[in-house]
């Protein structure tokens, strides 16, 4: 996608009904996807408002209106929970900004699509864990958020992205990334290439389970990793859960095992040094402990002996996705060096090999919860 350039910026500003009067916009956040820009405008009174602007990436999500429906489906219904539950719905979930006409989105001259949100004040995106107790918290606020979308109407949400989290799939189009090799960069990777192959009995695993019908596919979020979750500044709880993007019918373990790969991880996904990297097992039995309570009994006792497996394959599947994406010429993660989806690739290559060695472990953590 083309950079977005400062004319689109001003159009796109000026066709939301936002209150005040503008100050300034810079971009904002480490998300992959999507190019978010943080707007400040100023009320009469002199008061700070502040607002979330995203250009979405068409190139990744084919359908944005669609998208956009999935995303006022699932807060409006979260906004009524809230205010059932006595909380503040201007905080809890995040709130669509309409367009001036009305619409949920807006589509630039160029044929881009924006969308709008309020700014969640007084909270914060961790891009790697501070305190243990932080990744308690969002393990809570996960589950939290799959338990209240327990009943969400699953057959009205589209599916945004096919295929998603199925691994199976992944590991296909992986296999003819490297067979295509369109930028002649497979065979300075053939360790990490033996890595993926080494393992297609872990990318069938799930994807043969569901087919199976063994698994229950419930309203999940798909992408939960710590920086898609906002903590409360002052009580340091999970308070929104944001990057609405691929709510979708999918896995409870691929929910945990998101969050395990990003947030239990020693180093930040993207560190060079590989000695750092490790998958800390007090932060997943944290994590775990969390996640099971957030789920509040929903889980059937099958799912979570699997919790070790979702964090497993998601973990291998990331690696298998920065990998296919490092073959293909970097078109789909932003990368913010050369070689940037490489590194990411082998971060989530020795935190499986690492989870591997610690297998018992994680079984044993999981076992004790039960
Ligand atoms: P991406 O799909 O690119 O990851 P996100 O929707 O996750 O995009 O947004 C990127 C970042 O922007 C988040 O990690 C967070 O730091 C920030 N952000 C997004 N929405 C909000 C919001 N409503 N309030 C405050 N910060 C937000
Ligand atoms: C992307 O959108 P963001 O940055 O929160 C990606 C996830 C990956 C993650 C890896 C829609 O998440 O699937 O796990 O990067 N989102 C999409 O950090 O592909
Ligand atoms: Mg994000």
């Amino acid at each position: 996608m083309s950079r977005v350039s400062a004319e689109q910026i001003k159009e796109a500003i000026g066709n939301f009904d936002f209150q005040g009067t503008y100050v300034e916009d810079m971009p904002w956040g480490n998300g992959h996807i999507n190019d978010t820009f943080l707007l400040v405008f100023e009320s009469e009174e002199k008061k700070t408002i502040r607002y979330i602007l995203q250009r979405m990436n068409k190139n990744i999500f084919t359908k944005p209106v669609e998208l956009m429906e999935n995303v006022v489906g699932v807060t409006s219904y979260l906004r009524k929970i809230i205010i059932e539950n006595g909380g503040d719905p201007a905080r809890e979930t995040l709130n669509v900004i309409p367009a001036k006409d009305g619409k949920n989105y807006y589509v630039d001259a160029t044929g881009e699509y924006w969308r709008a949100y309020d700014f969640v004040e007084d909270a914060t995106c961790f891009d790697q864990v501070e305190k243990p107790e932080d990744f308690y918290e969002s393990a809570v606020s996960f589950g939290n958020f799959q338990r209240l979308l327990a009943d969400y109407p699953a057959e009205t949400l589209h599916e945004t992205i096919v295929n998603f989290h199925n691994t199976k799939v992944r590991f296909a189009t992986f296999k003819k990334a490297v067979e295509e090799d369109v930028m002649g960069r497979a065979a300075e990777v053939a360790e990490e290439i033996q890595f993926v192959l080494d393992r297609e009995d872990v990318a069938n695993y799930f994807t043969d389970l569901l087919e199976a019908n063994e698994l229950p596919l419930r309203v999940t979020h798909n992408d939960t990793k710590l920086n898609n979750i906002m903590m409360d500044n002052a009580t340091r709880k999970g308070i929104c859960v944001i990057d609405l993007d691929t709510v979708m019918p999918g896995l409870a373990m691929n929910d945990f095992g998101d969050s395990i790969r990003f947030g239990a991880s020693t180093a930040a996904e993207d560190e060079q040094d590989l000695d750092k990297v490790w998958c800390d097992m007090d932060l997943f039995e944290l994590y775990s402990k969390g996640f099971i309570e957030g789920c509040g009994g929903k889980l059937t006792q099958k799912e979570i002996e699997l919790l070790p497996m979702g964090a497993k394959t998601m973990t291998f599947e990331c690696g298998m996705r920065f990998l296919t994406d490092y073959l293909q010429g970097d078109t789909y993660f932003k990368i913010h060096r050369p070689g940037h989806n490489l590194d990411r690739c082998r971060t989530q290559f020795k935190l499986v090999a690492d989870m591997e060695a610690k297998w018992d472990v994680m079984q044993g953590i999981i076992a004790k919860l039960l």
